[in-house]
């Protein structure tokens, strides 16, 4: 791996620039499989937004934001409805995109004859392996992943209360990826998670989810590190990068799979620009980690994002505007991943907004790099030189950043 990863590096650092003309091509000329996008049914009647999202330079990976959720795949005991599910993994294959699949056992987005049913330890086991077999069986073959088990873990790593864990214990964690195992053996099985993007008390669990589900002898291949983050709270590259390994030091891979980065409106040039930064971080430190695998927002503009119902007076957390304008995370994003900003530009279509004043805030591929930027590392086309103030200090062999 390390040395594929090395070797595609040192390819992309040769090849003609537009092979980095996007956010995908960007990722796969530095070794990851994907970059990605969320959507799912209601979007997908509005065409430009439905053109953009089939733009395979920008995207070679989409996740049903909702429709294979138990609510939507199960509503009621053993009946099982495919139809949304169907029009996204449909969609990744007219499209030719990898498909992530999300996700099985949760305990929001769950029926209620689920969550306020009447259980014992083995009739739950039963509903929940029902599920999990028949839901990975209709989609076998068309699933790169699968987001196995979705939130189990409290902010202070313990487990979340809910009516698996309630009633079956821990073990319904391994329980659950041994029945997705049996389903699809092909499928790389997730446990994925927010704030564990971080070092602390909720990464740790997770990290014990991981030798739990590998101590009952089940499969586990991944850990999905959801990343809905917030505008200036994003952590260097080097500490996100930390984190991911110790994933991947436990024997699985690693992606971001729900990125995106809020802030509190209205949006200015400046907190753009931070945005900006921050996005090149988070892409920077898959880019940095030999096990990760790929980078997915959670919907690539903010027509569609989930953060202002969610989070009063938040929002723009993503690298298009609600217009499908590109926003300067684009650029962040495209320079993270190692690509050129200025090629993005030449190939960009009518959805790029042709002026900004903030890009400044993005380093220049050839310009001097500011603190917490990327300066160096194998494949790495872009500016050298840090900023006064800050030095250009090598991570590994593939990641050199100002600090
Ligand atoms: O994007 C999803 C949104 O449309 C739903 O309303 C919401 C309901 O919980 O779920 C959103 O997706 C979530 C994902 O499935 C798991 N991680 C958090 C995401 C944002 O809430």
């Amino acid at each position: 791996m390390v040395h594929l990863r090395s070797i595609l590096a040192a390819l992309a650092a040769t090849a003609p620039l537009a092979s980095a003309a996007g956010l995908h091509q960007a990722a796969v000329a530095k070794g990851l499989k994907y970059f990605g996008s969320a959507t799912d049914n209601g979007e997908l009647s509005d065409a430009p937004y439905l053109a953009q999202l089939g733009n395979t330079n920008d995207f070679g990976q989409i996740t049903p934001g909702n429709s294979m959720k138990w609510d939507a795949t199960e509503p009621s005991q053993n009946s099982f409805s495919f139809t949304r599910g169907d029009v996204i993994s449909n969609l990744a294959k007219t499209n030719g995109q990898l498909l992530r699949c999300h996700t099985l056992v949760w305990h929001s987005q769950l029926p209620s004859w689920v969550s306020s049913g009447t259980w014992t330890n083995a009739t739950l086991i039963a509903a929940m392996k029902n599920h999990i077999t028949n839901v990975v069986t209709h989609y076998k073959g068309q699933c790169y992943a699968w987001d196995v088990v979705n939130e189990a873990l409290n902010e202070d790593g313990t487990y979340r209360t809910n009516i698996f864990y309630q009633t079956i214990g821990e073990a319904y964690l391994p329980i659950a990826f041994a029945a997705a195992a049996a389903a699809d053996p092909s499928a790389k099985l997730y446990y994925n998670d927010y704030n564990i993007e971080y070092a602390g008390n909720k990464a740790n669990g997770a990290q014990r989810i991981v030798k739990l589900v590998k101590s009952y002898g089940a499969k586990i291949d991944g850990v999905g590190s959801q990343a809905h983050l917030i505008v200036g709270s994003v952590s260097s590259t080097s500490n996100l990068a930390a984190v991911l390994q110790s994933f991947t030091a436990l024997g699985v891979e690693v992606a971001f799979t729900e990125l995106d980065i809020r802030m509190t409106l209205p949006s200015t040039a400046a907190l753009l620009a931070q945005q900006s930064t921050d996005y090149k971080n988070v892409a920077a430190a898959c880019v940095a980690v030999s096990g990760c695998v790929g980078v997915t927002i959670w919907d690539w503009t903010d027509k569609y994002s989930w953060v202002p119902n969610t989070f009063s007076g938040q929002g723009a957390a993503l690298p298009w505007d609600e217009n499908l304008v590109k926003k300067p995370a684009y650029d962040g994003l495209i320079a993270g991943l190692g690509g050129s900003t200025s090629t993005s530009t030449t190939t960009s279509t009518t959805l790029r907004t042709t002026t900004t004043t903030t890009t400044s805030a993005t380093s220049a591929p050839t310009g001097t790099v500011q603190k917490w930027g990327q300066c160096g590392g194998n494949g790495w086309t872009g500016g050298t030189v840090c900023v006064s103030g800050s030095t250009c200090t090598k991570q590994n062999d593939w990641y050199s950043q100002c600090l």
